[in-house]
């Protein structure tokens, strides 16, 4: 069905978590939706909180604007706006915002009768960001652990705060994070790959010649069972992209939240454990 005419079937009421028929509308290509005006108006406040406090701090270099957490010494305390209260303010915001977001998928799933596996990864990256600026900071007991909002300023943190570790790379969930990530971009470059070979949409004059028609699943599985003996099948390569996904974003929350809550030494210490096992001695 082309997708004008499947709009036209399916922008129909119903659906809705909340607000019943109220907010149940499209603007342009944009389904709206109680989320969608949270989404908007936590995205704006924040966005003008953090015009905000580019216009009251020292520079307008794009690179270097910086919203900075409280001070360690105002612990879990609210802070005035300056020192850090919009920091606070702006957390607030770019929470509500990314959880309203995800509700407005939600919703959007409900209304076409699909699953709500889009939603449910977005949730991840929910997870991986409340970590960092929520859970890890309540943790350690001061708003100050979290990053500052800026685009060099928020890399500075991540190497202050590794090297605070001696070798972030020993983090063992760090290890496992960081090899998740390596595996997702393999699986996508595989699968990318593997469906562009199928379809082949190529030049005329090239060898193997350009298909007249586009080759069906069995090639697909064929070339990996010739290749590395087993397909994990055309359904099955998407769920493992997912699952790769995920664990990405959920050993990245790990890794950090047990990083000064759970293990305050550096991490090469942490291996320590392997040295002492009594087998050695
Ligand atoms: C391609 C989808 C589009 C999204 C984009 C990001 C903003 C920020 C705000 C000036 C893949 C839009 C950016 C709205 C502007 C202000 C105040 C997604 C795509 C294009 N980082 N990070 C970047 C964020 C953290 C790290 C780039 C956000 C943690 C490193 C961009 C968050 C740690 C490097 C950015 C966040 C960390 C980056 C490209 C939130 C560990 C880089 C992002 C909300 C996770 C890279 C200069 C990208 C870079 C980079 C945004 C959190 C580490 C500015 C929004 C604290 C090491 N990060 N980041 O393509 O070039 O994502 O930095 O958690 O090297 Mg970061
Ligand atoms: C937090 C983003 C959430 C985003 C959301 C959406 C908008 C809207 C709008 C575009 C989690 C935001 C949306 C704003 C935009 C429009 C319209 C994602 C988040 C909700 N590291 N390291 C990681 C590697 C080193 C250190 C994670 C590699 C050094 C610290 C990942 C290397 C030291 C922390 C990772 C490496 C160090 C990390 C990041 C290599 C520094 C973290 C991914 C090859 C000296 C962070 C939860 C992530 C973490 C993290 C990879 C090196 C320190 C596994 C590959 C040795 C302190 N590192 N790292 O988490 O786990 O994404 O955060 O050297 O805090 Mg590391
Ligand atoms: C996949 C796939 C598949 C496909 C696909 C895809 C995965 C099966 C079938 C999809 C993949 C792609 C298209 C590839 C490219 C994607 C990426 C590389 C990922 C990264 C994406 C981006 C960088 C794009 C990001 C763009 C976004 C998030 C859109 C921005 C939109 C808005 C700002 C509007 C948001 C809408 C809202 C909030 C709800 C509705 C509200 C309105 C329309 C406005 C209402 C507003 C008010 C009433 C108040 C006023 C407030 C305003 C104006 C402020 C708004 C806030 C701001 C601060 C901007 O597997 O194969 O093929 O295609």
């Amino acid at each position: 069905m082309a997708l004008l005419s499947f709009e036209r079937k399916y922008r129909v009421r119903g659906g809705t978590l909340i607000g019943g028929d109220l907010f149940d509308f499209w603007i342009g290509p944009f389904y709206v939706g109680f989320f969608g005006l949270t989404t908007a108006f936590f995205a704006s406040v924040g966005t003008a909180l953090i015009l905000y406090g580019a216009a009251i701090g020292p520079t307008w270099n794009i690179w270097r604007i910086s919203i900075a957490p409280p001070d360690l010494s105002y612990g879990l305390a609210l802070a005035p706006l300056a020192e850090g209260g919009l920091w606070q303010v702006i957390t607030v915001c770019a929470i509500g915002a990314f959880v309203s977001w995800a509700l407005r998928e939600v919703e959007i799933c409900r209304k076409l009768g699909i699953g709500f596996h889009v939603p449910f990864a977005f949730s991840f990256a929910i997870l991986a960001y409340v970590t960092l600026v929520v859970v890890r900071p309540v943790l350690l007991g001061a708003w100050g652990h979290g990053f500052p909002y800026g685009i060099f300023s928020h890399l500075d943190w991540v190497s202050n705060v590794g090297y605070q570790y001696l070798h972030f790379h020993y983090n063992p969930a760090h290890m496992i994070a960081v090899s998740f990530f390596f595996t997702t971009t393999l699986a996508l470059s595989l699968h990318g790959g593997l469906i562009l070979s199928a379809a082949n949409p190529g030049m005329t004059d090239t060898y193997p010649p350009k298909q007249d028609e586009v080759k069906t699943p069995e090639y697909e599985d064929t070339f990996f069972r010739d290749t590395i003996g087993y397909s994990v099948g055309t359904l099955g390569i998407h769920r493992l992209g997912l699952i790769l996904a995920l664990n990405a974003g959920f050993w990245s929350a790990v890794c950090i939240v047990i990083s000064g809550p759970f293990w305050n030494k550096g991490w090469p210490q942490w291996w320590n454990w392997w040295l002492n096992l009594p087998i050695w001695s």
